[in-house]
């Protein structure tokens, strides 16, 4: 490798938990402090792939449960050349949703395990970081009612939180618990400092493989 190369940071969470914010808001600070640091997210609904996820989750079309969980993954692999460059490149990617979100969502679907829904996803770019914005339902809540997206009913999300927390006893993950129903600033301030400490540690280690 001729530089130093970026970390992969991710924010997971229950609906409006702040990932949004919170992403925007992290690649700010890092990009005035003088690191190169992009955004991404995922769904990435600007392919073709995710064009097809979109319609799904705006209930436009229905897609078979297996086949939408395996086009979500493709749409997580499209980008690994885009994704693995931009690493080598020194750039940090601060993601929105990866993975996790991909397994936590449809495993709360009946008749799914944690296992099917993983593999597809094994050998994607391990985050070097994971924080999970924890936050209680009622205080989403209070962050505004649900849109009309498909998945966004309370009960759901419910189930879809419990399998974030199966997730996160893997200790081949670097999760780390943020707590959510703090000010913007306060959690922006913990993100930002455990950033910081990720991307000192990534630079000289190989970008990893994940659940591999
Ligand atoms: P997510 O991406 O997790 O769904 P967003 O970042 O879009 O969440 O935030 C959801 C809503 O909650 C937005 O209106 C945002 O301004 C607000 N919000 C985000 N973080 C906080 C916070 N720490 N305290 C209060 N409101 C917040
Ligand atoms: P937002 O675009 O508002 O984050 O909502 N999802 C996401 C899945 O079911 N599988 C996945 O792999 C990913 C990344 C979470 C996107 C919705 O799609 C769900 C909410």
């Amino acid at each position: 490798m001729s530089c130093r190369r970026g970390a992969l940071i991710v924010l997971e969470g229950v609906d409006r938990a702040g990932k949004t914010t919170q992403c925007q808001k992290l690649v700010h600070a890092l990009q005035q402090s003088g690191r190169a640091a992009e955004m991404m997210r995922f769904p990435d609904r600007t392919t073709k792939i995710g064009q097809l996820i979109s319609s799904y989750l705006e209930k436009k079309s229905n897609l078979e449960d297996h086949t939408v969980h395996l086009l979500f993954s493709a749409n997580r692999w499209e980008m690994v050349p885009l994704m693995k460059q931009k690493l080598e490149q020194g750039i940090d990617l601060v993601v929105d949703r990866y993975a996790f979100s991909g397994v936590a969502f449809t495993s709360a679907k009946p008749d799914f395990s944690l296992e099917w829904c993983m593999n597809p996803d094994i050998g994607l770019p391990k985050p070097d970081l994971v924080m999970f914005l924890q936050l209680n339902p009622n205080m989403a809540a209070n962050r505004g009612e649900f849109g009309i997206e498909r998945y966004e009913t309370s009960a759901f999300q419910r189930t879809v939180h419990q399998r974030f927390e199966e997730l996160m006893q893997d200790s081949s993950v670097n999760w780390k618990v943020i707590d959510a129903a703090r000010t913007i600033e306060e959690v922006h301030k913990d993100i930002k400092l455990l950033s910081e400490d990720i991307i000192s540690l990534a630079q000289n280690q190989p970008v990893g493989e994940l659940w591999r």
